[in-house]
């Protein structure tokens, strides 16, 4: 049976702490993010679970737990609902008749071996959740290996690369050292003279800082990073005024930047756990324009179809893309040109399993999270493929070294950033070319508080309310009034409000059609 006593004594060393705001992932809970990581690896006869200490873009006094399954993906949905009804046991002594219970309805053989590997990000309250997490795993008798400070991707990356040691999906030496030189030896083998201009990157005051630093230096001259927001140890600073989620919401420029670019160049914005990249430039006149998850679909995706078509190999590879309700309407108009689209329910998870139903699955929110992914039958068609002429050859190497560049684990923004300048080097584009391959519809997102935003329920993808009844209706007639016109209004997930979305072709109009619709929600 569990080693009740020992849970006992180690919970009730972590109470529940009341300044720290859990927002991410399966959070809520302290020791017991130990506990469960050991037993979801003893269920999985002693594969490698992952657990990250992050609250990603939210503020710096928020924190919380991630789960990571053993190919590096999120944890199973079943388990993270039973995460929560364990964490909302009210004492130490039902939270133990709880866990009880669940171990003998998920048949866990506890004498099975459990490991698993662990990170943080930069988050003042990151030791005091790791040393519970710690706890977590003695109680259990988990093997835990510490990888530190890192990013999310990161962890994602090791917890594939231990799982697939010595295997023939071996996913690459399991340390960060590892994982750098990965995507850094791909890099160069893309690499296309030029060698790109430097590119300006907003760490966001977050671990992406350090980790952009290192990947500088495995870059070594073939491409410079002029690294800003990097004072991980400031008080506050994280992701404040800065970082990604701050670029995409407000569509600014980090006013910490204004002094730094110049009328041309391109940058970015990573978040606070590096799983998120928004791009922006300025354009000759010194305007911003933001280049966000949609726009880099659009570019990655037109490319990837065109070395599949190059290589020849389009009769036998599909290229596929998926997004969600929030991405422009003009992105998912470009794509639909080009590709399969399809549209699903927001979140990584729902995203991430689209996306494997295709050859080749490109998966962005607008948000900058997301990924490319290949799936095992075409990872063994380029590998076995006999081009017929240089051409397909040298289009092949290309998809090849691509498999090797993305981090398919999950959304990566140092990889990403990475594709995305293969792919501008590739195309000769600037960020002017990049911007122009369409043009966004004007758009506002307007979140609503609410009295009880359960009743608000979506289908199709979250495009379409079937509760309120009636409410649908109104909203159908409003947005035939404007031109361009397409608005939806979704719980949200993580806060307790409902988020409206609209989009027109005249920025007034969008604007004016996301506030009637909010006033119909409200
Ligand atoms: C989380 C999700 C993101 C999603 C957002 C929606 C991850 C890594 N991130 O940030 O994919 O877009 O939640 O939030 O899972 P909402 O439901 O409050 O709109
Ligand atoms: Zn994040």
């Amino acid at each position: 049976g569990l080693p009740v006593a020992s849970i006992k004594e180690l919970s009730e060393k972590h109470p529940k702490p009341s300044d720290i705001k859990f927002t991410y992932g399966t959070a809520g809970f302290r020791t017991l993010v130990g506990i469960l990581a050991g037993l979801r690896s003893k269920k999985l006869d002693g594969k490698t679970i992952g657990v990250m200490v992050t609250a990603s873009h939210n503020p710096e006094q928020d924190n919380g737990v991630k789960l990571v399954d053993p190919r590096g993906e999120m944890l199973e949905s079943s388990w993270e609902s039973h995460a929560t009804t364990l964490s909302n046991a009210s004492s130490t002594d039902e939270f133990i008749s709880a866990l009880e219970a669940f171990v003998r309805d998920a048949k866990i053989d506890l004498s099975k071996p459990a490991r698993v590997v662990y990170a943080m990000d930069t988050r003042p309250s990151g030791p005091a959740l790791v040393s519970a997490l710690e706890d977590g795993l003695r109680a259990i008798g988990a093997d835990g290996r510490n990888a530190g400070v890192t990013t999310t991707p990161i962890l994602h990356y090791l917890v594939r690369a231990i799982n697939t040691k010595g295997t023939a999906e071996a996913y690459g030496d399991d340390s960060e050292d590892g994982y750098y030189t990965k995507l850094t030896n791909a890099f160069k083998k893309l690499s296309a003279k030029p060698t790109p201009s430097p590119l300006l990157i907003d760490c966001a005051n977050g671990v992406g800082a350090n980790a952009a630093k290192k990947l500088a230096e495995y870059l070594g001259d073939t491409f410079s990073l002029v690294l800003e927001n990097t004072s991980i140890t400031a008080p506050g600073a994280l992701n404040n005024a800065c970082g990604a989620d701050f670029v995409k919401t407000t569509q600014k420029l980090p006013s910490s930047l204004s002094n730094i670019i110049k009328p041309g160049q391109r940058g970015c914005s990573l978040d606070g756990d590096a799983d998120r990249l928004m791009y922006f430039h300025l354009d000759d006149r010194g305007q911003f324009r933001m280049l966000d998850g949609d726009k880099i679909a659009a570019l990655v995706a037109a490319f990837i179809v065109e070395l599949v078509k190059a290589a020849g190999l389009d009769e036998s590879i599909k290229v596929g893309v998926v997004q969600t309700a929030y991405a422009n309407g003009a992105s998912t108009k470009y794509l639909a040109e080009r590709l399969p689209v399809k549209c699903v329910s927001t979140g990584v998870k729902h995203l991430h399993h689209a996306a494997e139903h295709y050859d080749v699955g490109v998966y962005f929110e607008a948000n900058g999270h997301g990924t490319v992914l290949f799936s095992p039958d075409t990872l063994a068609k380029l590998a076995d493929y006999q081009p017929s002429t240089p051409a397909q050859s040298t289009a092949v190497e290309h998809l090849v070294n691509l498999t090797q560049l993305i981090n398919q684990t999950v959304g990566d923004a140092l990889s990403d950033m990475l594709l995305v300048e293969v792919v501008l080097a590739h195309k000769a584009y600037g960020g002017l070319e990049w911007d122009s391959l369409y043009v966004d519809l004007p758009n506002r997102l307007v979140k609503v508080v609410v009295a009880d935003r359960h009743i608000f329920k979506t289908v199709d993808a979250e495009r379409r309310l079937t509760s309120p009844v009636g409410l649908q209706d109104k909203i159908d007639s409003l947005v035939g009034k404007y031109e361009g016109g397409r608005s939806f209004v979704r719980p949200s997930g993580t806060e307790d409000v409902v988020r409206v979305y609209a989009e027109a072709v005249v920025k007034s109009q969008a604007d004016e059609l996301a506030f009637r619709v909010a006033g119909l929600v409200y």
